[in-house]
């Protein structure tokens, strides 16, 4: 885990592209320049430069596209393209998406607000976008085919609604879904609320992200489009951990936190030492009566789901998805369990023929952050991450809520390691520990058992190998 300051990094990197060059000169003087972002560091949240004001999200590893007003409507534009996402240090992925980055920039708009977004396809194949969520006219839909023809590579089409309610949303294709989701092409969008809201809170941050997923071989750089269920990276914002930010706050702010999910299996998301409430979901707010605390919530495939907590307590906080292989990396994914097998006298005979012979997870997986095992180039490793005590053996969905006393307001730089107050930290115990009594106890165990078997049943503990489908 890297300390640097991953925060306004590449501030200068925001560069303008040229058009599609099918788009005709005089068009292109009409279409706002489409901004591109090379880095994918967390970006600032993008003060609004004009129209009414908000206070903006954060995206995590991401950024938000700025628009022009142009006769009261904003315009944004959207290029699709292919893109190569670095989804960890050391590991770069080969994805589709949007204006340099996948996932694509946020949108941000507020309620009431006329939206116009050109949308410009630089892929190999036809693509449109539909607006996850949002009530408009059907024709606006991007269902290619159903509400529209496709957008043909080289093509710009022009999508134009209102933003008729707050809430979370996202974009994708509605056009050879399973190829361009699997590659990378979607976003978000927030639409604030355009005065005071009821169900609304205002709070001091608020940060957005996607749970998405790819399949990629150790090695390679491109994801496997046919696959269903395997996936083998599982990523916030197209990063994997240790390169996913963490979300760095200011002790006692209130803080919400926007996820959406457009993998293809669901995510229970578990913050540690607060408790939050689900503030909103597909639909927008949530009544209050319907608010009850929560440390773990599901979020299901398709569905956004919005948490709110008082961050009142200091700390490193780890969040991340309670599927535990959903915080792992890739490799090593279909080793059977040798949890409990002894395999020296195995390990002994093969050592004689093959000297380099090592035995994997014998005393659990934990090894495997540890080991300097040759990888194959452009991979992430399976369980890694460097903490202030040692390696955290994580990957995949898991990041970290940073909670500062001196977290200064709108700083969303990484403040580095929590250091601890004196007695605070668990500890080893000196000496042997105490043995306990209470199966010796009388009366300790509940009932004497009847009718044991005469000898104790082995368990084969060695998993089936091939498929772990369905996680
Ligand atoms: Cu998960």
């Amino acid at each position: 885990m890297t300390n640097r300051r991953n925060f306004l990094g590449g501030a200068g990197a925001i560069t303008g592209a040229l058009a599609a060059a099918s788009v005709s000169k005089v068009a292109m003087a009409a279409l706002p320049e489409p901004v591109t972002q090379s880095t994918p560091n967390t970006m600032p949240p993008l003060m609004p430069p004009g129209g009414r004001p908000y206070n903006p999200v954060v995206t995590l590893n991401g950024w938000t596209l700025p628009w022009r007003m142009n006769n009261g409507v904003k315009e944004f534009h959207l290029v699709a393209e292919p893109v190569v996402r670095e989804m960890a240090p050391g590991f770069k992925a080969n994805l589709w998406g949007y204006n340099g980055q996948s996932p694509g920039p946020t949108i941000e708009v507020v309620e009431g607000d006329r939206v116009r977004i050109f949308v410009t396809n630089k892929l190999p194949e036809h693509t449109s976008v539909h607006w996850h969520g949002q009530r408009l006219p059907n024709g606006m839909d991007g269902v290619s085919g159903l509400t529209q023809p496709p957008i043909r590579p080289g093509k710009t089409f022009v999508y134009e609604f209102v933003a008729r309610r707050p809430g979370t949303f996202m974009y994708h294709p509605h056009a050879d879904e399973m190829t361009q989701m699997a590659m990378g092409m979607m976003g978000f969008w927030v639409t604030h609320p355009k005065a005071e809201h009821p169900l609304i809170e205002k709070v001091d941050r608020d940060f957005v992200f996607l749970l998405n997923a790819y399949d990629v071989e150790p090695g390679s750089a491109t994801p496997k489009i046919m696959t269903m269920l395997d996936f083998n990276l599982w990523s916030w914002n197209s990063r994997i951990f240790p390169g996913i930010d963490s979300l760095n706050v200011r002790l006692n702010d209130k803080v919400r936190i926007r996820i959406g999910n457009l993998t293809m299996t669901n995510h229970p998301m578990h913050l540690h030492g607060h408790e939050f409430l689900v503030t909103g979901t597909d639909g927008g707010p949530t009544p209050k009566s319907t608010r009850q605390y929560e440390v773990t919530t599901d979020v299901a495939v398709g569905q956004m789901r919005q948490i709110e907590f008082l961050a009142d307590e200091e700390g490193d906080w780890a969040f991340h998805c309670h599927k535990s292989h959903h915080t792992m990396n890739a490799m090593g994914h279909d080793v059977p369990t040798l949890i409990g097998l002894d395999h020296k006298d195995v390990a002994r005979q093969i050592t004689n023929l093959v000297p380099d012979y090592m035995v994997m997870g014998e005393r659990g997986m934990a090894d495997m952050g540890e080991m300097e095992m040759p990888i194959p180039d452009n991979t992430a490793r399976m369980m890694t991450g460097e903490g202030p005590f040692g390696s955290v053996e994580m990957g995949g969905m898991f990041s970290m809520v940073k909670v500062r006393r001196n977290q200064k307001p709108g700083d969303y730089g990484n403040p580095g390691w929590f250091k601890h107050p004196k007695g605070t930290v668990a500890y080893e115990l000196d000496g042997p520990a105490p043995e306990t009594s209470r199966q010796r106890d009388p009366g300790a165990a509940a009932m004497p058992a009847r009718n044991m078997p005469a000898k104790n049943i082995e368990v084969q503990i060695r998993k089936p190998g091939g498929g772990h489908s369905g996680h």
